[in-house]
């Protein structure tokens, strides 16, 4: 028998570090065995590799951009990156688009547990491939030898063109109202017929991640319960659930147990929420089939299908840590999602009337090179980055009001956040015209005690939530929609996190304290990494080479003005091609930008 101490560093040791080599290439792919085209994978292969580690362990990622067309980066999504906020992986953020020929290392530790994913953040553009499972083992889990094996159960959405195409036509004042992209097919595991081979009796660990990019999938297994045990990381009280909505970048970890018996298989079914498509394509099939195999001797079974869809409500999980609600609010900051058009006609996502742009300089960058007493001044930041500073430790209260009529799911990076209240228009307690109803949330007896914690939540319709978190991870983090095609068009804000200490933490070096590879990336692809939103490293005040939208819609203007002046324009088109152009050119004059 070893001296406990012994035991003690064994135990400390075992922490392992998982080395990748990631070259960044095209590859051709037919995911939904309805079309073939180009996809962004890794190695020569994809599906992308699936990360798999324990908790402590660390992960070194030496990415490689070999794409030769489009620059690209990583996330890891919901990993706090305590201490490596230089690591978390947006573009324009916390670094610079790794440009093609480029590589960049990412280093940190996975110190939770639970089911994560990683994607390019960069562009739009991980629906094109670049997305991943990224699982973390917990030797301490709560639901330790409840199962015998694990699984992942990866959902999406899958389109054939590809997304910088997508998107020019997306974000154009031909589609004034913004229609977002519709999908082809639904996947399971990146394709059609996942199976899943089981043994009777058995329970498994099921880990569910939907790595699409906008719509939400409902998720069932025919003929056997669902028992969560985790939220986006976060271990919960075993709850019952039939039927699962996962939003984009949502994931859920439940337990299924298996019959006793092996004279059929059974399908597991994924079916994209419709109501989040303008218009359902004709031919689209919103549903995917996986299969508990059984018996591979046996058929595989015609799904039977729902005649309604009544999920699961999340907001009623219980994180098994027992973590009381934040109940003294040091910083509450209201937010309202709006989408409208601007000057160009094109439509756009607003938080507070400010729609997001990328600047010249990464946030992080300024914030590392900006002499220490501008770095609370949100100014430096560029006003379209919608900065908002909060302070080292103190409890901070998100209240999301959501004015538009699609569901958004926000995503908060580095943290997991209370959700303490969440209310929703059709259920008639929340009135986006009521602006006391705004303001003020639920009065404190109808918060959960031990509320929810996750770092994505559905934001319904009119609905509003109430986020709280505590501000203990130094760090530029960003709070957006997942919804890539809103991303796009700015729906996203950037909480500065405690400012101060993360300059204490990243020494005095400035910028120059960053990986050089991170650095070089920049110069390599031509973007600035020191100086202001606009890059002007000699009065930090002087904005005006930042980036700004449009101007404003001329007063009257509205997006069925825009259609029915597009709509002119077409049928110029038709007619008479001067008159057409002229028109077009006309709206583009109206993009005058600052
Ligand atoms: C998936 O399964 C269906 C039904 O069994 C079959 O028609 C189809 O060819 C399969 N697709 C692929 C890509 O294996
Ligand atoms: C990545 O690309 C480099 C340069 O072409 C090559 O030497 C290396 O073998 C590739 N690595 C893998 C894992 O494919
Ligand atoms: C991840 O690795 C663990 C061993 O550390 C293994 O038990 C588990 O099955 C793996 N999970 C997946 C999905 O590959
Ligand atoms: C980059 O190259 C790939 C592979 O040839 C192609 O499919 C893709 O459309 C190109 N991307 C852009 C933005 O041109
Ligand atoms: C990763 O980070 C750790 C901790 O800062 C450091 O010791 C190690 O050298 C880094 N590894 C690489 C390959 O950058
Ligand atoms: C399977 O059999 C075991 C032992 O007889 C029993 O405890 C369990 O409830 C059965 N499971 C199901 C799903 O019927
Ligand atoms: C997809 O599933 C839904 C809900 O179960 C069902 O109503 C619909 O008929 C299915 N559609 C197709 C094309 O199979
Ligand atoms: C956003 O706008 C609302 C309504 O005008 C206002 O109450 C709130 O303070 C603003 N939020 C921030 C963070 O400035
Ligand atoms: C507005 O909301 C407040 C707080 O929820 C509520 O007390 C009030 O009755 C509402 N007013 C109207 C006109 O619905
Ligand atoms: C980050 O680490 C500090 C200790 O270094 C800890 O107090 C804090 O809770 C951590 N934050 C998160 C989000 O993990
Ligand atoms: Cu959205």
């Amino acid at each position: 028998m070893l001296p406990w101490f012994i035991l003690f560093l064994l135990g400390l040791s075992k922490a392992t570090t998982h080395t990748y080599d990631f070259n960044v290439t095209w590859v051709t792919a037919n995911p939904d065995g309805l079309y073939e085209r180009p996809v962004i994978g890794i190695n020569g292969q994809w599906p992308i590799p699936i990360i798999n580690t324990t908790v402590g362990d660390r992960v070194i990622i030496h990415l490689h951009n070999q794409l030769g067309n489009e620059s690209t980066s990583l996330h890891f999504h919901g990993f706090f990156q305590n201490g490596t906020t230089e690591m978390d992986g947006p573009t324009g953020v916390t670094q610079c688009p790794v440009p093609p020929g480029s590589s960049i290392t990412y280093n940190f530790t996975t110190d939770q547990p639970g089911t994560y994913w990683y994607h390019s953040h960069d562009q739009g553009q991980y629906p094109d491939g670049l997305r991943g499972p990224f699982i973390v083992q917990d030797p301490d889990s709560p639901h330790k030898g409840k199962y015998t094996g694990e699984f992942i159960l990866s959902v999406s959405e899958w389109y054939h063109k590809q997304i910088p195409t997508l998107l020019t036509s997306f974000m154009s004042y031909t589609n004034p109202t913004g229609v977002e992209p519709e999908p082809q097919a639904a996947l399971m595991n990146d394709g059609p017929n996942a199976t899943f081979p089981v043994q009777p009796g058995q329970t498994y660990f099921f880990h569910i991640v939907n790595m699409g990019a906008f719509v939400g999938q409902y998720v069932w297994f025919e003929g056997h319960h669902m028992r969560v045990i985790e939220v986006d990381g976060v271990w919960t009280e075993e709850a019952e659930a039939d039927l699962l909505y996962v939003t984009a970048a949502q994931r859920y970890g439940v337990l299924v147990t298996m019959k006793n018996d092996t004279s059929a298989n059974f399908p597991i079914v994924s079916s994209i929420d419709e109501d989040m498509l303008d218009k359902v394509p004709p031919g689209l099939n919103p549903n995917v089939t996986g299969y508990l195999i059984y018996d591979s001797t046996q058929t595989l079974p015609q799904a039977q299908w729902l005649d309604d869809f009544n999920p699961f409500d999340d907001f009623t999980l219980v994180p098994s840590d027992g973590l009381g609600i934040f109940d003294n609010v040091d910083h509450s900051m209201t937010l309202d999602v709006v989408m409208d058009n601007l000057g160009d006609g094109q439509n756009y996502a607003f938080l507070n009337d400010t729609t997001y742009l990328p600047q010249k300089v990464p946030t992080l960058y300024t914030l590392l090179s900006a002499p220490e007493d501008l770095v609370t001044n949100t100014a430096i930041y560029g006003e379209n980055t919608n900065s908002l500073i909060v302070e080292h430790g103190e409890v901070v209260e998100i209240i999301l009001n959501n004015h538009d009529i699609g569901k958004h799911p926000f995503h908060l990076h580095a943290h997991n956040f209370q959700v303490v209240v969440r209310s929703d228009a059709e259920a008639g307690d929340f009135d986006p015209t009521n602006t006391t109803a705004l303001t003020t949330a639920a009065p404190a007896p109808a918060f959960p005690a031990v509320p929810m914690r996750r770092d994505t939540i559905q934001v319904p319709p009119h609905g509003n939530v109430v986020l709280r978190f505590r501000a203990d991870n130094p760090g530029v983090w960003l709070f957006h929609c997942h919804i890539q095609w809103h991303m796009q068009t700015g729906l996203m804000a950037t909480i500065i996190e405690a400012p101060l200490a993360l300059r204490a933490q990243k020494g005095s070096q400035g910028v120059q304290a960053l990986p050089a590879d991170h650095l070089a990336a920049c110069q390599a692809g031509g973007t600035l990494y020191e100086g202001n939103a606009g890059g002007s490293t000699s009065d930090w005040l002087d904005l005006s080479n930042a980036n700004y939208p449009p101007d404003p819609l001329p007063a009257g203007f509205t997006a069925r003005g825009i259609v029915a002046l597009v709509f002119s324009v077409v049928a110029a088109f038709l007619g008479m091609a001067a008159i057409s152009w002229y028109g077009a050119a006309e709206f583009k004059t109206m993009k005058v930008g600052n």
